[in-house]
């Protein structure tokens, strides 16, 4: 009878929790989002806006009304990238962060008309190519993705719609694109906060959408 009393006692008491894991290349912003979502959602916390590159990893849980979220900052360097599979078969959604000022609006519109990227300015052939090994890795397979277009404030930022239009598409429709996911692109700007919310709204429902082949972990 104890045995039963405790079981009713622990599933009534415990709530589910999903581990989310933030990629993208070094300085787009991975770490400043993290911030962003540690202060907004505790109630006495001022983010830390002065990040230093990531060597490792940040691990932060957030405490939601009805789940927790454990969200994983692995470092995006190229030397660190190489880590970023051994969280893949864990995860329950993935966030690439994309540094809006630093793929090319130029850039974007060659890649869309399928010319070379010989002289490009920015990172956007490396974005593309580290995005595309995220999806075609087998760990991956229907995880949710969701692609946030960071630095939104910066005036010399890529628009949300040229990002989605001309890079993700291409790469979701890709052959490189991998198995059909739930996905989506937002606008955010994680130093100021703009768009921090939405992007763990959609993250929340997407991964108890996808819970029967993805179960969550009972804290
Ligand atoms: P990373 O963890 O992906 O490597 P960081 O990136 O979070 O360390 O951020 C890298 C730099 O980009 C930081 O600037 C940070 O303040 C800036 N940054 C991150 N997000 C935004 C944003 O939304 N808007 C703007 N304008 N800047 C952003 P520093 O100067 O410290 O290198
Ligand atoms: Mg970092």
């Amino acid at each position: 009878m104890y045995h039963l009393f405790k079981s009713i006692y622990l599933h009534a008491t415990s709530k589910e929790e999903y581990s989310i894991l933030l990629l993208g290349l070094d300085n787009a912003g991975k770490t400043t989002l993290l911030e962003q979502i540690k202060a907004h959602y505790s109630t006495h916390a001022h983010p830390n806006l002065k990040t230093v590159p990531t060597v490792g990893q940040n691990v932060a849980t957030i405490t939601l009304p009805d789940l927790y979220l454990k969200i994983w900052d692995v470092g995006g360097q190229h030397s660190l990238r190489g880590l970023w599979q051994s969280y893949y078969s864990s995860c329950h959604a993935i966030v690439f962060v994309i540094d809006s000022t630093d793929v090319g609006d130029a850039d974007i519109a060659r890649l869309a008309a399928g010319a070379s990227s010989a002289d490009e300015e920015g990172r956007l052939e490396e974005c593309r190519l580290v995005l595309e090994d995220v999806l075609q890795n087998q760990d991956t397979e229907g995880v949710p993705v969701l692609i946030l277009a960071n630095k939104q404030d910066r005036e010399d930022c890529v628009e949300v719609v040229r990002i989605k239009e001309g890079l993700v598409r291409k790469v979701f429709e890709g052959e490189k694109g991998g198995s059909v996911r739930d996905s989506r692109v937002l606008p955010c700007a994680a130093l100021t906060g703009t768009g921090v919310q939405e992007a763990v709204e959609w993250i929340c429902s997407r991964v108890k959408w996808n819970k029967e082949s993805r179960p969550p972990v009972m804290r």
